[in-house]
């Protein structure tokens, strides 16, 4: 009999990887021609440890065609496939969960219908975006926008490397156990020259104020998406995030 489902699935949620965070993009100006299912598949042999299915145009038809493709290639990686926007995609698919926005379901309601068992994430801006995400039972954090990038042109919060660092500086000092244990990754133009720069940014003690542990991950999409050998930058990035900074 199984006596504690709760602790079971914290323990699983733990071990998810947030290390190389791919958010999908299927628009001609970076997914191009390709085939997103093909690009995928090589991400995920490139080492990504989570996928993001994110698509602002397809009809809830072909959303759910395409998720479902995506999560088949997902599962013969073990790597969660979540959903951008949409709970009721994430349902019809049986995926990992869902990446909510500041204008999309709230959490409290998705968690209601998702269950505990599935993975919510939130975009968060600022350090009250990031205490009610906690409140509301978020499983982890996208903190963002880290950079200007062309790839989402409506980010009205720019909040840079200090952004964030204040941030976690909230999460990773609270009283509250739920924060300090929050799992994080930032978003925005994050690529291959700047990658070992931004996580040891975010560490590093350069004032008194520094975050006492860094980002869990980071969240990539036009550097892995839209390069032109997709599973050689995502192992790039991959192998940039797992070793310490050669220069920075
Ligand atoms: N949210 C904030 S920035 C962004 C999203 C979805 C896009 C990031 O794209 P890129 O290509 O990694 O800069
Ligand atoms: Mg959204």
């Amino acid at each position: 009999p199984v006596r504690d489902v709760s602790a079971i699935i914290a323990r699983m949620k733990d071990q998810v990887d947030y290390t190389l965070y791919l958010v999908t993009d299927s628009t001609e100006a970076i997914l191009g021609s390709r085939d997103l299912v093909e690009v995928v598949e090589q991400a995920l042999l490139g080492g990504v440890t989570v996928v993001q299915y994110r698509d602002k145009t397809s009809d809830t038809g072909a959303l759910i065609a395409t998720a479902k493709a995506l999560h088949e290639k997902c599962k013969k990686h073990n790597i969660p496939l979540l959903i951008n926007d949409r709970v009721d995609v994430a349902l019809a698919v049986g995926c990992e969960g869902v990446h909510l926005g500041q204008d999309d379901m709230n959490l409290t309601e998705a968690r209601k219908l998702l269950g505990r068992d599935k993975i919510i994430g939130a975009t968060v801006s600022s350090i009250e975006e990031a205490r009610v995400a906690v409140e509301r039972g978020a499983d982890y954090l996208g903190i963002g926008t880290l950079y200007a990038t062309s790839t989402k042109k409506n980010t009205k919060d720019i909040i840079g490397v200090n952004g964030i660092r204040r941030i976690l500086r909230y999460l990773h000092t609270s009283d509250d156990e739920a924060a300090r244990k929050m799992k994080t990754v930032c978003i925005g133009g994050v690529n291959a020259l700047n990658v070992q720069r931004v996580t040891y940014q975010l560490h590093a003690p350069s004032d008194h104020s520094s975050p006492p542990k860094s980002i869990d991950g980071v969240a990539v999409v036009s550097a892995i998406v839209g390069a032109k050998d997709v599973e050689q930058a995502a192992a790039n990035l991959k192998t940039l995030l797992c070793t310490p900074p050669t220069f920075i």
